[in-house]
């Protein structure tokens, strides 16, 4: 594995466009997806049973396992128990700081208008299996759904020989209603349009792989979805201050979730960029997980990368849109307010982005790929749907009644102009 410094300035389009053109891959799923979409939606249960032992190996006997969550987490480790309970009284108290209030206010003599926050009734939430099996997860697509209200959290989780017992734990422990061992796109499919056993849903959240976020992506539009979450990415913004040992720690945490994380170090000190590359090369041979490491590093969208300047790394970095993005430097304020798009920030040499992943409240179901660039993570408003409401009194119609009236009139659209008329007239009559 070789991993070398790399100017900004002196990166080649091919070079440059790699890092910002991290796709999923879920194009060449797309087709596959369509058809098992296609045949849960016809066959229901039968189909996802059909799905089940074809890519899980797994002959299912009960779809639905609520109770045994409730059971794994009784009979965890309790230190492990513990941790779960304290990550997900984190994760609570940061979304229960998101609630809006229900507002309504006067805005001119007589006009009266608000927002009114509802939850969305019925959500489904995908927990990832196997290697990817994190009880972390569940906890961070269940926990903001309870905490908006809704009413109906349905989990959908891969079936194993034996599921994650963490994870099974972590669901019960984040409060989800109904959970059903069912993975892929034939979990998706089945939140999206019912089966026998499984109740359709509103809106399907949670990160997965290639087959899970393709159906994601076909879905959308009979069901709302949070948005399409490809493997991780991190970029660090360091400053000649930063050390180049957590920098390097930084990209080989993130690096070690998957082959095609991609990780960017980029900074505008020349000795810290070359400080960066030795410690990742010499780090990442202690690492378990050092084979997915080595992958993700050779990545075409990672890389360490040495800036003509500061303001050369944050243009680098808000076209990157990352996922996470890490500030470690004398003035990480000042580089943060000159950045918008990113999923989720860390601030300072203290505060790795694991703090995020796992414990410290924030979310770390987030957009990938450049999704920063209009969205943000899972919050509670992922959950909430907003309704607008107005009162005018008759001094408030007449104020707006002539734009009204005049619009209408324009867009040739009379009876909106005379359903203001009416009142008006009878408002000058006295007759309301
Ligand atoms: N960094 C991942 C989340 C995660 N990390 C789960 C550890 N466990 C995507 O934000
Ligand atoms: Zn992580």
């Amino acid at each position: 594995m070789s991993i070398e410094v790399r100017e900004t300035a002196e990166l080649g389009p091919d070079e440059r466009a790699a890092f910002f053109d991290r796709d999923a891959g879920i194009e060449s799923v797309t087709g596959d997806v369509r058809e098992i979409v296609e045949r849960v939606r016809e066959e229901g249960d039968v189909a996802v049973r059909e799905f089940s032992s074809e890519f899980d190996g797994v002959d299912v006997g009960n779809l639905e396992i609520t109770d045994e969550c409730e059971r794994a987490y009784d009979d965890l480790d309790p230190e492990l128990r513990e941790a779960i309970d304290a990550a997900a009284a984190n994760v609570k108290e940061f979304h229960e700081a998101q609630l809006p209030e229900d507002w309504r206010r006067e805005f001119a003599d007589g006009r009266e208008l608000g927002r009114r926050f509802r939850p969305i009734d019925r959500v489904g939430v995908y927990v990832p299996g196997g290697s990817a099996a994190y009880p972390s997860s569940a906890i961070m697509g269940v926990v903001p759904a309870v905490v908006a209200g809704v009413d109906h959290v349905a989990v959908v989780t891969p079936p194993a020989e034996e599921i994650s017992p963490a994870t099974l734990a972590a669901i019960y422990a984040a409060g989800a209603d109904v959970v059903y061992q069912v993975g892929g796109a034939q979990a998706v499919a089945s939140l999206a349009y019912g089966t026998e056993t499984i109740d359709r849903v509103e809106k399907i959240v949670g990160p997965g792989n290639k087959w899970v976020t393709a159906a994601k992506a076909v879905v959308r539009g009979d069901v709302e979805i949070d948005f399409l979450a490809g493997p991780s990415e991190v970029v660090v913004v360091a400053d000649e201050t930063a050390d180049p040992e957590l920098v390097a720690a930084e990209l080989l945490a993130q690096a070690e979730h998957d082959p095609n994380t991609s990780v960017v170090a980029v900074t505008d000190d020349e000795a810290t960029a070359d400080a960066i590359t030795t410690a990742v090369t010499e780090l990442v041979r202690a690492r378990e997980r050092k084979d997915v490491i080595r992958e993700a590093l050779e990545n075409d969208a990672s890389g360490v990368l040495l800036a003509r300047s500061m303001s050369e790394a944050i243009l680098f970095t808000e076209e990157y849109a990352p996922e996470h993005l890490s500030i470690v430097a004398d003035d990480d304020e000042s580089i943060l307010s000159r950045i918008d798009s990113a999923g989720s920030v860390f601030l300072g040499p203290n505060t790795p982005v694991a703090a995020g992943d796992y414990a410290s409240g924030t979310n770390h179901v987030l957009p990938t790929n450049g999704g920063a660039r209009v969205t943000g993570g899972l919050s509670v408003e992922t959950f909430l749907r907003s309704t607008t409401v107005q009162r005018l009194s008759g001094d408030g119609l007449a104020d707006v009644g002539e734009t009204i009236t005049t619009l209408a009139d324009a867009e040739g659209l009379e009876a909106h102009a005379e359903s203001v008329r009416v009142r008006l007239e009878r408002i000058e009559d006295g007759s309301s």
